[in-house]
This record gives C-alpha cells, sequence and structure tokens, in this order.
C-alpha cells in the first residue's frame, strides 16, 4: 500500500518510522510518502492560509495551495487513491472503516490546521475522476490543533490490519472491536506472572487449565466491562 500524507508540520509523521509501522516500510508492505504543504505555495512568505469569506475568527487554508499539493502526489499515482481528509465534522471512525482502507491500494491523507480548509477542495475531488474517493473522517467528539495526530491514529489501526505487518497474524483476531459486528464487546481484564503481585492474585480459573471454564470466565468479564463502560455496545450480550 502507498500513503502520502501533506502537511504544513511534516516532522508529525516522524514516528511512523517507528514500531509496526517503521518495519512494514523496511519490508516494503507499505510505502509512506511525507510532503510539506509549503513547497507548493507560489508567493515568497509560503503563504498557507487567508482570513474566512464572511468573516469570523481564525484562518482558512488555500484552496490554491492545496490543489497543486494534491495534484503533485495524483500525477504519479499509478491507480486511483481514496482521499481521507481528518476533520470533527467528518463520520466518526471506527474499526469497520480501518478495515476498508487496509484494503486500498493507496491512501492520501490531506492534514488541515487553523480552522480548517477551504470546501471547494474537498467538493473538487469529489467530481475528480482521478480519486476513487473522499472520506471526511473525525476520531472523536473533540477538536484537535490540526489533522496530523487524527492521521496517525488512523494509519496505526489501518496498517496492523494488512496482512504481513503484524508479526503474529492471528493476534488482531478477537481484540476488542475485532469482534463481527453484531456480537461487539470490549475485552476483559488479563494478566500474566507473577501469579501474585502486592497480594493481589491472578483469577485461579485462568490456572486451571480447564480452557471451557477460562472461555467462558472471559466472555462474562467482557460483557460486565462492556455494561460498566460501554452501554452503547453490545445492548444484548
Ligand atoms: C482540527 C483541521 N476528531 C478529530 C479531529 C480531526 C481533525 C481536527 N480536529 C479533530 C482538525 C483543526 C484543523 C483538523
Amino acid at each position: 500500500m502507498q500513503i502520502d500524507l501533506i502537511s504544513i508540520f511534516p516532522e508529525f509523521f516522524n514516528s511512523l518510522n517507528l514500531s509496526l509501522l517503521g518495519k512494514a516500510q523496511d519490508s516494503g508492505i507499505l510505502k509512506i510518502n511525507v510532503h510539506d504543504l509549503r513547497d507548493f505555495t507560489t508567493d515568497k512568505h509560503k503563504t498557507v492560509d487567508d482570513a474566512p469569506y464572511g468573516g469570523g475568527p481564525g484562518m482558512v487554508m488555500k484552496a490554491d495551495v492545496w490543489g497543486l499539493a494534491i495534484d503533485s502526489v495524483l500525477k504519479k499515482s499509478k491507480t486511483k487513491p481514496v482521499l481521507v481528509v481528518p476533520t470533527p465534522s467528518g463520520k466518526v471512525f471506527n474499526q469497520k472503516m480501518a478495515q476498508d482502507l487496509s484494503n486500498e491500494d493507496h491512501l492520501i491523507f490531506i492534514n488541515g490546521r487553523y480552522e480548517g480548509i477551504d470546501s471547494r477542495v474537498v467538493q473538487f475531488y469529489q467530481s475528480d475522476q482521478r480519486i476513487k474517493a473522499v472520506k471526511e473522517i473525525s476520531i472523536g467528539d473533540y477538536v484537535l490543533a490540526g489533522g496530523e495526530v487524527a492521521s496517525i491514529v488512523m494509519l496505526e489501526a489501518i496498517s496492523r490490519l494488512i496482512p504481513g505487518v503484524l508479526g503474529n497474524e492471528d493476534s488482531t483476531s478477537d481484540d476488542s472491536f475485532a469482534l463481527g459486528s453484531m456480537e461487539k464487546l470490549v475485552e476483559g481484564p488479563v494478566f500474566t506472572r507473577p501469579e501474585n503481585w502486592r497480594g493481589l492474585f491472578v483469577p485461579p480459573v485462568l490456572l486451571s487449565g480447564d480452557h471451557q471454564k477460562i472461555a467462558q470466565y472471559r466472555l462474562e468479564e467482557a460483557k460486565l466491562r462492556t455494561k460498566a463502560n460501554r452501554p452503547d455496545l453490545g445492548e444484548d450480550n
């Protein structure tokens, strides 16, 4: 998979060279390109923003600069990319969206700052035949200072689902939210050695060797935690 990220703060994405994402790039499964939006300005002050039409606070990122940056990525693209736009006004990101995006050939993330990007950028690329789809996505109900951290969150969720990215291929299969969309539960508690830590003991059933009983225990704990922390999930668990 190819991933292009465009930002006025390209250094935010240095963390993508670490751990899981770093290894996926070393192995060639993932190719990540980071682009500095200011490289696509045409004025001597490298201006990327301007005052909002209609007035109001803050600044809006200029459509012309974004257009040049996105077009320069598109001109080198072999297949039609999905354009991802992190924004608090988008659809809320979830595991299903991560799974769908992990099956794409090419993703482009455009990362706004200030009060956002001139809305004509999304409008234009939604009807551009060089692009497969435009996805405006939020990672939750809070406002960040820009899209960069949201892009990193989404990329971590997406890339670990790409075959060959995780060392242990099967360790994703029963994570919280990875369960089928019918029976959604968060995971219950987990334990490792020592059996007694500061007087706190591992539940004995986990040391019993009875795998039937263990599965039953884990399901009950998952249901309890889901009811307590996520009553919006698993209504019929
Ligand atoms: C803020 C551009 N829901 C996460 C999220 C995503 C993006 C932004 N904020 C929150 C954002 C300012 C400018 C994007």
